[in-house]
C-alpha cells in the first residue's frame, strides 16, 4: 500500500487512479467470438466451449437429473445458509416494489405510472477461481419478484462438463431452471442473438471477465440492455481513532482477494490509524488461501492520511463501490456521502454481509460509475410505462393548452388532434 500524508486535493485524482482497461483491444478479441455465435449459434458454442474451458459439450442446458445430483452435494448447512440469504435479500427487494402511480394532473386529466417487468433477462455468473453463487441470488431474486418472464441463466462448464453445484442449487431454490453451460463473450453473444439451445434476451445482468465485459458492452450496440458498464472490484473504508485495526485490515483483505485488479483505498484520520492496520494486514495475510491475489492487489492500493472534512470530500471524489464507515458516529459522515454504491456503517457491519446475506445486493457499480449508476435493484428489473385517460372535461381544460402550443410549433396536425376532439364534445 502506498501512504499519503495529508495530500494536496490537486494530487487526488492521480493518487486515486483505477488501472484502465483497454477494452478497444479486448473487442477486438471478442468481435470475432460474437460474430460465429450469431452465424452458427450452437455451433459456434460448441467450439468455442472447447477451445476456452477445455471440455466438450453436447447439451447445454443443465438437466433435470444434473440438478438433482447438485443438490446432493451441498451440505445441508451451507443449504440453511443460502435460504436464509434468499430470504433476507427477497424481504429486502420485495419492499422495493412501487405501487402504482396515479395523479390527476387538472381535473379530468390522469396519469399513471407501472412497472412492468423485463420480460426476458439473461443473468452472467462467472466460474473461475470462486464460484460466485451468491451472485446467483442477488441477481434472480429480483428477476422474479419483478416478474420477469425469461429468466435464463449461463455459467462456464470446468473441465468434467459440469457447473459448481451451489450455483445449481441456488439457481433452482429460486426458481431459475433454464441454466446453460456456457461461459465467457460466447454466453454473452448467445444471449444477444438467440441460439438453437439459448434463448435471446432484452437485458443481460452480471459480473465477468474483461472479455465478458466487453462483450456485454457490444450487446448493446444490438439493442440489448446491461445492467451497467463494470470493472474490477473495490472498497474503500474509512477509519478514525475508534476503528478496530484488525477489522479495518480483514475489510480490506477481503475485498483484495477477489482479484489482482481488486481496488482498495483506506482513508484514516492519522498514520497511527494506517501503521495498525498495516500491521494486522500483514499477519492476517499469511494466513489467507488467496493470499497471492490479495498481496497484489494490495500492491496497488492506497492509505490516505486525511482530516474528517477532507476525508468526506476525498471519499466522494473517488466514489468507491462499497464504502465502509469504521466509525462510532457513522451517520454523522454516511450522510454527506454522495457517491458509493452502498455504505456500511460502524465497526461491526462488515461488506461481507452485503455480500452475501444481509439483504442488499452486491451487484454495484464500480469505477466511479457510482457517480452516476446505482447498484442492482429491482428496479434494474422493470421498466415504466405511463399512461394517460382524459375526460371530456379533462379535454376541455387541456385542449387549449395543447392547440395553443402545437400551433406556436407549427405543428398543424397535433393541433388538429385535438381540435377536433373538442369540437366533437361541442356537436353533442
Ligand atoms: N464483493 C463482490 C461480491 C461478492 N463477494 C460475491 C463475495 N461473493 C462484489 O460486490
Ligand atoms: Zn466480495
Amino acid at each position: 500500500m502506498r501512504v499519503f500524508v495529508n495530500p494536496d486535493k490537486a494530487t487526488w485524482p492521480d493518487l486515486l487512479k483505477r488501472p484502465t482497461m483497454d477494452l478497444e483491444e479486448i473487442e477486438q478479441r471478442v468481435r470475432p467470438v460474437i460474430e460465429k455465435v450469431k452465424l452458427e449459434g450452437d455451433a459456434a458454442l460448441k467450439q468455442f466451449t472447447q477451445e476456452f474451458d477445455g471440455v466438450a459439450i453436447d447439451e447445454f442446458q443443465v438437466s433435470e437429473a444434473e440438478f438433482t445430483e447438485a443438490e446432493t452435494l451441498v451440505e445441508a448447512d451451507l443449504k440453511t445458509a443460502i435460504l436464509t440469504a434468499k430470504s433476507n435479500i427477497e424481504a429486502f427487494h420485495k419492499a422495493q416494489k412501487q405501487e402504482e402511480l396515479v395523479v390527476e394532473t387538472m381535473p379530468g386529466v390522469k396519469c399513471y405510472r407501472r412497472s412492468v417487468g423485463i420480460e426476458k433477462v439473461g443473468l452472467y455468473i462467472p466460474g473461475g477461481t470462486a464460484p460466485l453463487f451468491s451472485t446467483v441470488l442477488m441477481l434472480a431474486v429480483p428477476a422474479k419478484l419483478a416478474g420477469c418472464q425469461e429468466v435464463v441463466l449461463c455459467s462456464p462448464p470446468n473441465k468434467e462438463g459440469k457447473i459448481h453445484p451451489a450455483i445449481l442449487y441456488t439457481a433452482k431454490a429460486v426458481g431459475v431452471t433454464k441454466v446453460f453451460k456456457v461461459g465467457g463473450a460466447q454466453a454473452v453473444a448467445a444471449f444477444t442473438f438467440g441460439t438453437e439451445s439459448i434463448p435471446q434476451v432484452n437485458k443481460i445482468f452480471g459480473p465477468g471477465n474483461q472479455y465478458v465485459t466487453a462483450a456485454k458492452q457490444l450487446a448493446t450496440r444490438f439493442g440489448l440492455a446491461i445492467d451497467m458498464p463494470a470493472g474490477p472490484s473495490e472498497v474503500a473504508v474509512y477509519a478514525n481513532a475508534s476503528a478496530n485495526p484488525s477489522f479495518v485490515a480483514a475489510d480490506l483483505l477481503s475485498q483484495a482477494e477477489h482479484g489482482v485488479d481488486s481496488q482498495v483505498v483506506l482513508v484514516a484520520s492519522s498514520e497511527e490509524v494506517v501503521k495498525n492496520v498495516q500491521a494486522e494486514i500483514e499477519s492476517q495475510l499469511k494466513a489467507l488461501p488467496r493470499a497471492e491475489f490479495a498481496a497484489k492487489a494490495l500492491a496497488n492500493s492506497v492509505a490516505v492520511v486525511l482530516g474528517e472534512i477532507e476525508a468526506i470530500a476525498l471519499l466522494n471524489e473517488y466514489g468507491a463501490e462499497h464504502l465502509i464507515l469504521s466509525v462510532d458516529e457513522p451517520w454523522n459522515i454516511a450522510n454527506q456521502i454522495i457517491n458509493a454504491g452502498s455504505v456500511f456503517l460502524g465497526h461491526l457491519t462488515p461488506e461481507s454481509a452485503g455480500d452475501y446475506a444481509s439483504g442488499t445486493n452486491h451487484t454495484l457499480p464500480t469505477n466511479g460509475y457510482a457517480k452516476m449508476y446505482s447498484g442492482v435493484s429491482l428496479d434494474s428489473f422493470v421498466k415504466k410505462i405511463t399512461y394517460q385517460e382524459i375526460t371530456p372535461e379533462g379535454l376541455k381544460v387541456l385542449g387549449p393548452v395543447v392547440e395553443k402550443m402545437a400551433a406556436a410549433e407549427q405543428l398543424e396536425a397535433h393541433k388538429n388532434a385535438v381540435t377536433l376532439r373538442l369540437k366533437s364534445l361541442n356537436n353533442v
